[in-house]
């Protein structure tokens, strides 16, 4: 069954960020239940500022499952980037990505890895070098995340932040590059509105390898708040089996808790549960 979800950041510098709500863990994790939420995507500066026992205290309580963990703290916070040329900033994005997949895993939920993908073209490095990089990366926390019998999640992005990959079909020819067979894509529908010809196409070329969505409409808005054609894409999510979780990560427009009320409405119009 496909499953809902509502984003949660306590990342300072994300403020005006996709994030339907900010700053207050418990108070997301119970707005979240409070409007039918099956789950929360949290989006923590660091593995460390969350206390794991009490996240699954809040989950439990709540009757919410973990949807996945962010780790573009790693980048907005830290600095860090898969694709750097220092050796050491390598490392330690991979080190970062690694605590955030012993976060997360425990409780069933896989690490996004999206603006920690990085690019090519600045500092010299070149495409080749950069998608080596990424790629070396994506096999060693690919084959880390299976400890936690969850897969990591790779996230094309739109052109305006990564030249790695843009599309779905582009995501599908890195995965399939790999060896490991346990990274998923992430469809983020923001970012599949400026990308692809065709976002319910795209969704069904992906078919299997994409492991979660995200809920948003054409402007980041809050999904029906906008001008994407969403019965299309909820057709093509039934068409490919996907069972994984759209997940709203939209502005908390036109403040949280109404940007959630919204998204919990267009939820059940687009996927209703028989
Ligand atoms: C960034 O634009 C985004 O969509 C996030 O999910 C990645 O960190
Ligand atoms: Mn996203």
């Amino acid at each position: 069954m496909l499953r809902s979800a509502v984003t949660i950041s306590l990342v300072e510098e994300a403020r005006q960020g996709p994030f339907v709500f900010h700053g207050d863990l418990a108070g997301g994790c119970r707005k979240a239940a409070e409007l039918g939420f099956d789950a929360v995507e949290v989006f923590p500066p660091q593995a460390d500022a969350v206390d794991p026992k009490a996240l699954k205290q809040l989950l439990v309580d709540h009757h919410l499952t973990l949807a996945a963990v962010g780790t573009g703290a790693g980048r907005i916070r830290h600095g860090l980037e898969l694709t750097a040329n220092d050796e050491s900033k390598r490392r330690a994005a991979r080190d970062f990505i690694r605590t955030i997949i012993d976060l997360g895993g425990p409780l069933g939920a896989p690490a996004i890895i999206g603006s920690m993908q990085g690019r090519h073209g600045v500092d010299g490095i070149d495409a080749p070098t950069a998608r080596a990089r990424l790629s070396e990366a994506l096999e060693e926390l690919g084959e880390y995340a299976r400890q936690y019998d969850v897969p990591l999640i790779y996230e094309p992005l739109n052109r305006y932040e990564t030249n790695m990959c843009n599309t779905v079909e582009q995501g599908v020819a890195l995965l399939r590059s790999l060896s490991t067979r346990n990274v998923r894509l992430l469809a983020d529908l923001f970012h599949m509105n400026i990308e692809e010809v065709d976002v319910a196409a795209a969704l069904r070329e992906g078919a299997d390898l994409i492991g979660h969505v995200h809920f948003v409409d054409s402007n980041r808005r809050p999904a029906g708040c906008g001008h994407m054609d969403f019965a299309p894409i909820a057709a093509a999510l039934q068409a490919i089996g996907y069972e994984h979780y759209v997940s709203a990560e939209a502005f908390p427009w036109p403040d949280s808790d109404a940007a959630a009320a919204q998204t919990i409405e267009a939820y059940k119009k687009f996927f209703p549960r028989g």
